[in-house]
C-alpha cells in the first residue's frame, strides 16, 4: 500500500512512549470533557499525538477552485453561494475544462500538492458530469492529487469519479446532527452520510469536517467530531472551517467566535483522529499569525493556499510563505512509495522539491 513519506529524523517523538490508539467508539460526553480540559493540557496532549504520526514541521498545501459558482438550490445558512440569499454573487455556468486545467497548472507551479474543485450544486447534473470527469483526468495528468466537492453523489457517479482518477471527495457533516437541522433544511444529515459511504466503498479518500462559529454549543462541536471519528474509517482529511461571515446570509452578523474555542476544536479533532490530516480551513483571513501558529501547534497540518477560497478571500500567497518561513514549516511532500514505483517516486520527489522551493523562494524577497 502506498504510504506518504515523512522525514523520520525530523519526527520528534517526545511523548510517553505509548502510541495513540485509533478509536471509533467515542461518546459525546467524553469528548465534551476533552473540550473542557485546561487549555495547556489539551494543547500538550494534541501535540503529543500529532508527533506520533506526523512531522510537526510539515503542512500539506491544497489549492481551491470554484468550478461552478452561485445559485445553489440548497439553503445552507452560512453559504454565500446559496440561491436562497442575496449575497451579490454572480451565477456562473460550469467552468470550461481548459480553463480549469490552466488554473491547476498555475497552482502546481506555486507549489501546491492537491487541487480541489468545488461546485455549488445539490448534486452534479448529468449534462455537466462528463466535463467534470475530464477535469479530474486532466488535473491528475498534471501530477497533482485531485479533490472535488460537488454535493450529493449517486453510487454510479462516485464510481465514475474514482475511475477517472479522483483521489479525495470533500463532503462535510458541518455540525452535530441536531444543530445541522437548524442550519440546512434542503439536504439531510443521512443524505450526507450516504454520500460518504459511497465514497468510502469506492476506494476514494474522504475529506469531511465542519464549521465552527455558527452559534453551535460545545456539545454540537463534540457531536460533529464524534460522528466523524466513529465512521468505520476516519476521514483521511478533516477540514475545520471557521465561519466566514458573509453579508446577506442568515449568519452574516452572528457574534465573533472566541479564538481559543476554535483552537480547542482543532486540538480535539487531532486527538480523536490521530492519523488524519486536520485542515486549518476557511477563516484564516480573519486570523492573525499567532492564532494560525497555535492551530498548527494544536495539530492542524493542512491549509488552503492562494488568495481565494471558493468565493471569499484567503491570505495572500506571500503572507503564507512568510508565515511558513517564520515558523520553519515546510510544505508536505506526498511521495508515494511502493515496490513497483520506486523510480517514479524518486522523480516525483525531485519535482516536489522544486515545488517546495517555489513556495519559499519569494518569501525572502518580500
Ligand atoms: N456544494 C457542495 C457541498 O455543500 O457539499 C460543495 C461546496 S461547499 C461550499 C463546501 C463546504 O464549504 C461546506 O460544506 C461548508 O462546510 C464550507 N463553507 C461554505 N460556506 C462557508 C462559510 N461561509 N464559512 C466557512 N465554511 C463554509
Ligand atoms: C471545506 O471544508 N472548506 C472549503 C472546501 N471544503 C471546499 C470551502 C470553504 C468555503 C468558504 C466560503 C467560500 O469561499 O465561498
Ligand atoms: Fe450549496 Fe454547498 Fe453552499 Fe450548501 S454549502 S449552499 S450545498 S454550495
Amino acid at each position: 500500500m502506498p504510504v506518504p513519506t515523512t522525514t523520520a529524523t525530523a519526527m520528534n517523538t517526545q511523548h510517553n512512549g505509548q502510541d495513540s490508539v485509533t478509536r471509533h467508539d467515542w461518546s459525546v460526553a467524553e469528548v465534551e470533557a476533552l473540550f473542557a480540559t485546561p487549555f495547556n493540557d489539551l494543547m500538550f496532549q494534541a501535540q503529543t499525538v500529532h508527533r506520533q504520526h506526523f512531522d510537526p514541521n510539515e503542512v500539506q498545501v491544497s489549492t481551491l477552485l470554484s468550478i461552478k459558482t452561485g445559485a445553489c438550490p440548497e439553503d445552507c445558512k452560512y453559504c454565500p453561494q446559496s440561491g436562497h440569499y442575496n449575497t451579490g454573487l454572480k451565477k456562473e455556468k460550469l467552468m470550461e475544462v481548459q480553463r480549469v486545467l490552466e488554473k491547476a497548472k498555475q497552482a502546481k507551479e506555486s507549489g501546491t500538492s492537491r487541487f480541489c474543485m468545488g461546485a455549488a450544486w445539490k448534486n452534479p447534473p448529468a449534462k455537466d458530469f462528463p466535463y467534470v470527469l475530464e477535469m479530474v483526468k486532466g488535473v491528475k495528468e498534471l501530477g497533482l492529487e485531485t479533490c472535488m466537492t460537488l454535493g450529493k453523489l449517486s453510487q454510479e457517479q462516485t464510481e465514475q469519479l474514482k475511475e477517472a482518477g479522483l483521489d479525495y471527495y470533500n463532503h462535510n457533516l458541518d455540525s452535530s446532527k441536531e444543530f445541522y437541522d437548524s442550519i440546512i433544511t434542503t439536504r439531510s444529515y443521512s443524505d450526507r452520510m450516504e454520500t460518504l459511504s459511497y465514497v468510502r466503498d469506492s476506494g476514494m479518500k474522504i475529506c469531511s469536517g465542519g464549521i465552527v462559529g455558527m452559534g453551535e454549543t460545545v456539545r454540537d462541536r463534540a457531536g460533529l467530531l464524534v460522528n466523524l471519528a466513529n465512521l468505520p474509517v476516519h476521514p483521511e482529511s478533516v477540514p475545520i472551517n471557521m465561519l466566514v461571515k458573509v453579508d446577506g446570509t442568515p449568519l452574516g452578523d452572528i457574534d465573533d467566535l472566541e479564538p481559543f474555542d476554535f483552537i480547542r476544536c482543532i486540538a480535539v479533532a487531532r486527538i480523536m483522529m490521530p492519523k488524519s490530516h486536520v485542515r486549518l480551513s476557511a477563516g484564516r483571513e480573519e486570523m492573525n499569525e499567532q492564532m494560525q501558529s497555535m492551530a498548527f501547534l494544536a495539530g492542524a497540518n493542512s491549509i488552503f493556499y492562494g488568495e481565494c477560497l471558493l468565493t471569499t478571500p484567503n491570505p495572500a500567497a506571500h503572507k503564507d510563505k512568510m508565515l511558513f518561513e517564520k515558523l520553519g514549516i515546510r510544505p508536505e511532500r506526498r511521495v508515494v512509495k511502493n515496490d513497483d514505483s520506486q523510480q517514479e517516486a524518486s522523480l516525483l520527489e525531485q519535482v516536489q522539491k522544486k515545488q517546495d522551493e517555489a513556495l519559499f523562494v519569494d518569501a525572502a524577497a518580500v
